[in-house]
């Protein structure tokens, strides 16, 4: 067995995991990154596409800011299609200057595992059977295989960075955690296409079919969704019906301009809202997908994943730096409070613009009156926007 000691392992080479690495590395706190996966097929899924402020400044903090300032674009509203009108949240004007920045997670991730190269951060690729040890009771290590050999890394702390389908919050015994879900009846049928994007600023439909999105990473780069059933199969959807549904659900002025061509990525992702609580047990700390899930209505996903590393990344310096244990004891109860409000509000855009299996005519009538609602009001109008930019950390 290869033994070796760290003062931070973070399970997990997505956004979280580097994000937190960098921004400790640039501190002087020691980390080691293990990831499952090869670093092509990381940077192969199509993901997120907006980042908050709140997760732009992290980014210039990590210092690894420089492409997205360069090629990342500044939005300042979105358009919600609806009963044939196209109507515009001015996100600018309700939140005092606020606005997002489109620029894919693809690109973040890249920029983080090359600053990550340039600092000699190391990040271990293709670990198997990962398991965490003496969580609570001292000498917390991590047990894994890489290329053939057996590793054991001791740490003061171990980040469970490792979404949700991973190790570190199954390793949490059963009875300590709390877990909230929430299943929807549908998934999201995206596409990325090199083709113009139809609008410069992103355009949310509800339709009677069913829920469509329009999309972008750059003025040559587009990414659609529309909304399916979860017994739909990406296979089954040729290019040729993906653009025609998803013309049917625009309305006529923007179903005109939509530039069609052939798909260079086509994928289903379910929704689901999901907490776990508290994000730590004893010497680790969840965060980001490995904690809570939102379904990707609200673009919230990434950014509540950079708002846990944003507190815990500070909590990890005041420890190591200051002996201070203040910031990480309250990590579970802030993250947390953040959280919940970004579950609602992603569960209140889906609710709004999907079409659910079961709803009546009853349900239908008060979807529209509550669009109507939000396009007669500067207060819904408001509430939408601070929402959408980000709430503070
Ligand atoms: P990730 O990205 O899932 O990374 C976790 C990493 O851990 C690795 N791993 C393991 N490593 C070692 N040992 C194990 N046993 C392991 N098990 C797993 C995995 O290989 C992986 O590399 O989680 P992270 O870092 O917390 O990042 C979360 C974000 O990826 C996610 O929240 C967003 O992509 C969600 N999301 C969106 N978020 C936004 O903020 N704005 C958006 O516009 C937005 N759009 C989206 C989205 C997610 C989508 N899908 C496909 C779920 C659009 C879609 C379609
Ligand atoms: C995306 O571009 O992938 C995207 C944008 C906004 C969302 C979800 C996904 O709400």
């Amino acid at each position: 067995m290869k033994t070796d000691s760290t003062q931070v392992v973070i399970i997990g080479g997505g956004p979280s995991g580097l994000l937190l690495s960098q921004l400790l590395h640039r501190a002087g706190v020691e980390t080691l990154v293990l990831e499952r996966q090869s670093r092509a097929h990381v940077l192969g899924r199509i993901r997120a596409g907006v980042l908050e402020t709140g997760l732009v400044g992290l980014l210039r903090k990590a210092g690894v800011s420089a492409r997205m300032d360069q090629q990342g674009a500044v939005h300042h509203g979105f358009h919600i299609a609806h009963q044939g009108r196209l109507d515009r949240i001015d996100l600018d004007a309700r939140t005092d200057g606020q606005s997002v920045m489109v620029y894919g997670q693809t690109e973040v991730t890249r920029d983080l595992y090359d600053a990550r190269d340039r600092m000699g951060g190391v990040v271990l690729h293709g670990v198997e059977d990962v398991r965490l040890c003496n969580l609570t009771n001292g000498q917390p290590h991590v047990l894994f295989r890489h290329a053939g050999a057996a590793h054991r890394v001791d740490a003061t702390f171990i980040v469970g960075a490792d979404g949700f389908h991973g190790v570190s919050r199954k390793s949490i015994p059963e009875g300590v955690l709390r877990e909230y879900e929430k299943l929807y009846p549908f998934g999201w049928l995206g596409v990325l296409s090199e083709t113009r994007p139809v609008q410069s600023e992103l355009i949310y439909a509800r339709h009677d079919r069913g829920f469509a999105l329009c999309s972008m990473r750059n003025p040559k780069l587009s990414r659609y969704y529309i909304q399916v059933p979860l017994s739909e199969r990406a296979d089954a959807w040729s290019d040729a019906a993906f653009w025609e549904e998803l013309r049917r659900r625009l309305p006529e002025g923007v179903a005109d301009q939509i530039e069609t061509g052939p798909s260079i990525e086509k994928s289903i992702a379910p929704l689901r809202s999901f907490v776990a609580e508290p994000m730590r047990y004893g010497a680790l700390f969840l965060a980001g997908d490995a904690a809570h899930i939102v379904p990707p209505t609200g673009a919230k996903g990434l950014n509540l994943a950079a708002s846990d590393i944003h507190y815990l990344h500070q909590g990890l310096i005041d420890y190591f730096l200051q002996n201070d244990s203040t910031g990480l004891d309250g990590y579970s109860e802030r993250a947390l409070a953040r959280v919940w409000k970004a579950e609602r509000f992603s569960w209140w855009m889906t609710c709004l613009l999907h079409q659910f299996p079961d709803m009546s005519p009853a349900d239908l009538r008060l979807q529209q009156a509550e669009l109507d609602y939000l396009f007669s009001s500067d207060a819904a109008q408001t509430v939408l926007a601070e929402n959408y930019v980000g709430l503070p950390y």
